[in-house]
């Protein structure tokens, strides 16, 4: 009798659940999106519990963002959850000056191994048009190249950032692409960057700190700043020279950052490193969703540590007697 009745139960909640989903896959077309797309690919190795990472680093933030480096994720497997998207990224560099000599060698190298087989939208910022080089491009990847304004001093253009990106994604690339990353120009891309790395907001590690404990972190730590960090604050210090995440938050994140950086000019204040200490202080109430291990942000200068499986992402070797000259 018993049984009998926990039979008819589970019919009914069967057949509730069954119309339940129809339901809200129908809300979900009426309000345009696609119900869930199953994976494409269903061999892939099951996720375990109990087993060790092959990695010493680790791979979640106490507030669940997950870390990504080499061997935390499946790199087939999420090309075939994200292709089926469509997806269009969006990557801005700057090249002010005398970094118009960085774009060629920043742009083959992202057409070789940055978010190969998507969309891709580059916008180049500069302050000389017509030294931006031509590099040819894959199917599906434009180069947009933006004039801005001539500023005799880096720390100008490098402060200007902030505020150039926010609005250049309010008058324009909210409409042209889905995430956005903003990178310096004086860098190459060295191994593969794909969509491991998408993700709301995303922060990378710096290389120079990764292993430091956080009094040591190089944060403004004068009150009168609005980039202030006491001691007793911070998770990672993250470098400028990666950022990004979904185009409507890296709105909010720039525009956030720019605001703060005015409040600083009004009281004659330039923080310590710059629109980095204004980004660690933003990453610190705004945790990013995503974090990128320094796989994705190196120091060429630095040997590679043995828990750095590769370098995807670092520094170039430059004259710096001849750039500050
Ligand atoms: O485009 C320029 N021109 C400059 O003269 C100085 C900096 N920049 C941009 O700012 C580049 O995109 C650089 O990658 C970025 C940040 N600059 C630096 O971090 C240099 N090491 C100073």
């Amino acid at each position: 009798m018993r049984c009998h009745r926990l039979a008819l139960g589970l019919g009914f909640c069967l057949l509730v659940g069954t119309a339940l989903c129809v339901l809200c896959n129908m809300q979900l077309q009426y309000r345009g999106e696609r119900p869930f797309q199953p994976v494409v690919r269903t061999q892939y190795p099951q996720p375990k519990l109990l087993e060790q990472r092959p990695t010493d680093l680790l791979t979640l933030t106490p507030w669940l963002a997950p870390i990504v480096s080499e061997g935390t994720f499946d790199v087939e497997l999420l090309q075939s959850i994200y292709r089926p998207l469509n997806l269009t990224i969006g990557l801005t560099a700057f090249a002010a000056g005398k970094y118009t000599r960085f774009v060629r060698r920043f742009l083959e190298s992202a057409e070789q191994f940055f978010m190969p087989s998507y969309q891709v939208c580059y916008y180049i910022f500069t302050d000389d048009p017509a030294a931006v080089p031509w590099v040819p491009l894959g199917p599906g990847r434009t180069l947009s190249i933006i004039p801005i304004q001539k500023h005799p001093r880096w720390e100008e253009v490098s402060m200007r950032r902030m505020q150039t990106i926010s609005q250049h994604i309010a008058q324009r690339a909210h409409r042209e692409v889905d995430y956005l990353f903003c990178v310096n120009v004086d860098m190459v891309f060295r191994n593969h960057w794909g969509p491991e790395t998408l993700g709301d907001l995303v922060a990378a590690i710096h290389p120079g700190y990764y292993a430091m404990p956080r009094q040591q972190f190089p944060y403004e730590r004068r009150h009168e700043s609005t980039a202030f960090v006491a001691d007793s604050e911070g998770d990672f210090y993250y470098g400028r020279e990666v950022f990004g995440g979904r185009v409507d938050r890296v709105y909010d994140f720039t525009r956030g950052c720019h605001m703060a950086i005015l409040a600083d000019k009004a009281n004659g204040i330039v923080a310590a490193w710059q629109e980095e200490s204004h980004l660690n202080r933003r990453f610190i109430s705004h945790k990013p969703s995503k974090v990128l291990s320094p796989e994705y942000l190196w120091d060429h200068r630095k040997p590679q540590p043995p828990n750095l499986k590769l370098i995807r992402f670092s520094t170039l070797d430059k004259d710096l007697h001849w750039l500050q000259s």
